[in-house]
């Protein structure tokens, strides 16, 4: 039978079959040497084989079929391996507040290059526009258009006025999703909201003192009943980790890989070159400021990370 993981807790795993039934289901030996270079052979998303025993109710995975693109945690042990967090993501949503919790734009630039990396589309999701009185709304609206311009899709809602909730929907349909961001800015309320039968838990911000960073939970999949599914990744706040070379960072601002064509020199980095189109537009007005700001501060910190590791 053919199926896709929707939970994996280490040696057993969830399978939903394409008649829409779960089967419980353990790992075949060889299959776990498969993945080698991962801590985990198997993730949520992986599209599988498995048969089904039905005497004693538990089902083998066969085969892995080749994933698409999937995003990792760096494992925090002397082995150096990675983990698996999610894998074939059509899209990835990043909820996002102005307030309760604010989400900072270094944040959302960290993520979406990280996102631009694993090559996954993102749309930035604004949430609790209940709660933003008019300054927030026009800071709001100032980020909007910072992130349309550049090419990404932004929608604002809340849980209580249900504002665009249709938008949500539709980008949803028939895709898999991954719900990303801080933790409180009401991605399981979302969930919710989107697929009322699934009742996930959602905490008072009130709650959230005192949790850990390290707080192991693991990635599940919720099937949509209008078609698609969503992923929650609980305790993990961005996409997970990516290596990105310096020299290659630029290339996933996308508004300074276009504009970089157009600079003098191809290996331009966009610090202090002789006629560098990036710097020409930061000047103009084009590439906003924030966004250089960010991308500064994460070559700063690449290349810190490089001279004390290399
Ligand atoms: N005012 C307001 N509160 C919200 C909204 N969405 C979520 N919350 C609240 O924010 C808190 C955290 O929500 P939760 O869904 O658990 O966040 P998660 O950690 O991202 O899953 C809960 O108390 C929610 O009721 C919203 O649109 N407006
Ligand atoms: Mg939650
Ligand atoms: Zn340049």
């Amino acid at each position: 039978m053919k199926g896709v993981i929707i939970k994996s807790t280490g040696s057993l795993c969830q399978v939903l079959s394409k008649n829409k039934q779960i089967y419980s289901c353990k790992i075949k030996g060889k299959t776990r040497l498969m993945n080698i270079e991962f801590t985990n052979p198997i993730a949520v998303g992986d599209r599988v084989e498995f048969s089904f025993d039905q005497k004693n109710q538990i089902g083998l995975i066969n085969n892995i079929e080749k994933r698409k693109n999937y995003i990792i945690r760096k494992s925090v042990n002397l082995s150096h391996k990675s983990q698996v967090i999610a894998s074939n993501i059509d899209l990835a949503f990043l909820i996002v507040t102005l307030v309760r919790p604010i989400t900072s734009l270094n944040f959302i630039d960290r993520f979406l290059v990280q996102a631009q990396a694993y090559g996954i589309d993102t749309q930035i999701i604004f949430n609790k526009i209940d709660l933003y009185d008019k300054k927030l709304m026009s800071e709001k609206e100032k980020y909007q258009k910072i992130y349309e311009k550049i090419g990404y899709k932004t929608i604002s809602t809340s849980i209580h006025t249900q504002k665009n909730l249709d938008k949500i929907k539709k980008s949803l349909f028939n895709k898999v999703t991954v719900f990303s961001g801080h933790s409180g800015v009401g991605k399981s309320s979302l969930v919710n909201l989107i697929e009322p039968g699934l009742c996930l838990k959602t905490k008072d911000i009130s709650d959230y003192h005192g949790q850990g960073v390290h707080t192991t939970t693991y990635a599940e999949m919720f099937p949509l009943s209008f078609g698609g599914s969503i992923i929650d990744t609980p305790g993990i706040k961005g996409l997970g980790l990516v290596d990105v070379d310096v020299d290659l960072l630029s290339r996933y601002f996308p508004e300074m890989l276009k504009a970089s064509h157009n600079c003098k020199f191809t290996n331009c980095i966009h610090l202090n070159e002789p006629e560098c189109n990036v710097l020409n537009k930061l000047k103009n007005g084009q590439i906003a400021k924030s966004r250089y700001k960010n991308y500064l501060s994460m070559l700063e910190k690449n290349t810190n990370y490089r001279k004390n590791n290399y």
